[in-house]
């Protein structure tokens, strides 16, 4: 796409969510450093994500976490976020935080466990339903840590069951998406550890079943760009989490580590179609900013995403095309290279302006008094964070 105006077009309608959890207080198993301001509620999360949708123009929803996000009205919550410009995305389950799921939550061996699991998958449905929301996200931390510790593949049947269940129970607008993970809360084997797992629940189950990419949850050196590419060509790409790793799963902001990964994931997610909006694939971001500023965090993440975007849109795809047709590598990876060499500032800078928006966002949210004022208003009580 080389005409500006239709990539102006394309990026106006981007939708980029951000999670609730990124606004809390969060750290490593060594630290979590509180910050000042931070919110003490989901109601404030959320109106700490519409300052993102304020600013940035194209993170109009907020993922939230169960528990984390627990509320006695779901309703009220959605119409909270309404209020505030932006609505409720994925709800995200929680398996992973209680005693009981020490040996695994849909998987452990205990089928009272299963069923504790279970039931809490099928009330993040019922949540679904009062929030309006499409996604249902699933990662688990299952598996074990010891060869010999469990049976593989009895693992994989109770998987299996558990998804069937809350498949069922998805009503017609709604959907699941299936998180892999190689490693992390256990070491040896991980029951959902990559897309092959996750595709191949999927596929099984049927369209409602869909396929999330977390880019922090590979191996290093893997070619996640062609994981995109696969899981879009097979119309099984239901999203991502997007963050950055160095090492592992760092949960740093997207594109900070690597922005040519990021460039050439959207590139396969614009040639495969997944950025027009009935391919519904979600562009969540799953980071935690231990160190830096939180709300600021986000919106650099939002420009990091929409930079990689805008750059993947202009890539020359004719030229492209006719590069590779007829064998000329030097020639294809050149015009691949000046996309990505493309400084796009400047044109989104200029959107923002068509929007309304201030060029800067990040300059904008400074200057706007909003950190000053909630560090005032959320001097006291307790600040949420991981588990809050
Ligand atoms: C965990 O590593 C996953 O990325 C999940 O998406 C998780 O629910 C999220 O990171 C919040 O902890
Ligand atoms: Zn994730
Ligand atoms: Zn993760």
């Amino acid at each position: 796409m080389n005409d500006t105006s239709a990539v102006k077009d394309a990026l106006r309608r981007q939708q980029i969510e951000t999670p609730s959890w990124a606004y809390g207080n969060s750290g490593t198993r060594f630290k979590v450093f509180a910050q000042r301001g931070v919110p003490r509620t989901p109601q404030e999360k959320i109106d700490d994500a519409a300052q993102v949708h304020r600013f940035t123009g194209v993170a109009p929803k907020v993922a939230v976490h169960i528990p984390w996000d627990r509320v006695d009205d779901y309703t009220a919550l959605a119409a909270y976020a309404e209020e505030r410009g932006v609505r409720i995305g994925a709800v995200n389950t929680n398996v992973f935080q209680d005693d009981d799921y020490m040996l695994g939550s849909v998987t452990n061996p205990d089928p009272a466990v299963r069923r504790k699991a279970l039931d809490h998958l099928l009330e993040a449905v019922d949540i679904m339903d009062l929030t309006g929301s499409r996604d249902l996200k699933l990662w688990f931390s299952d598996g074990t840590n010891y060869p010999g510790q469990d049976d593989i593949r009895t693992r994989q049947d109770r998987m299996a069951e558990a998804l069937a269940a809350v498949y069922e129970r998805l009503g017609d607008d709604q959907r699941f998406l299936l998180e892999y993970k190689l490693f992390e809360p256990a070491f040896y084997m991980t029951d959902v550890p990559d897309w092959g797992a996750s595709y191949a629940h999927c596929v099984k189950l049927g369209p409602k079943a869909q396929v999330v990419v977390d880019t922090g949850h590979h191996a290093p050196g893997t070619n996640i760009e062609f994981i995109v590419a696969f899981l879009l060509r097979e119309g099984k790409l239901g999203g991502f989490d997007f963050n950055s790793r160095f090492y592992a799963d760092d949960d740093l902001m997207v594109g900070a580590a690597d922005p040519f990964q990021l460039f050439r994931i959207m590139y396969e997610v614009v040639r495969g179609g997944g950025y027009d909006e009935e391919t519904g694939v979600a562009f969540m971001l799953d980071q935690c900013h231990n160190v830096e500023p939180k709300i600021q965090g986000q919106i650099r993440s939002v420009m990091n995403v929409q930079e990689a975007t805008a750059k993947a849109l202009l890539v020359d795809r004719d030229a492209l095309s006719a590069a590779q047709a007829s064998g000329d590598v030097l020639e294809a990876n050149g015009v691949f290279m000046d996309a990505y060499n493309t400084d796009v500032r400047p044109l989104l800078a200029e959107l923002r302006e068509e929007m309304g928006l201030h060029p800067d966002p990040v300059a904008a949210y400074k200057a706007s008094g909003y950190f000053e004022r909630v560090v005032e208003e959320r001097k006291d009580g307790q600040a949420a964070g991981w588990g809050a």
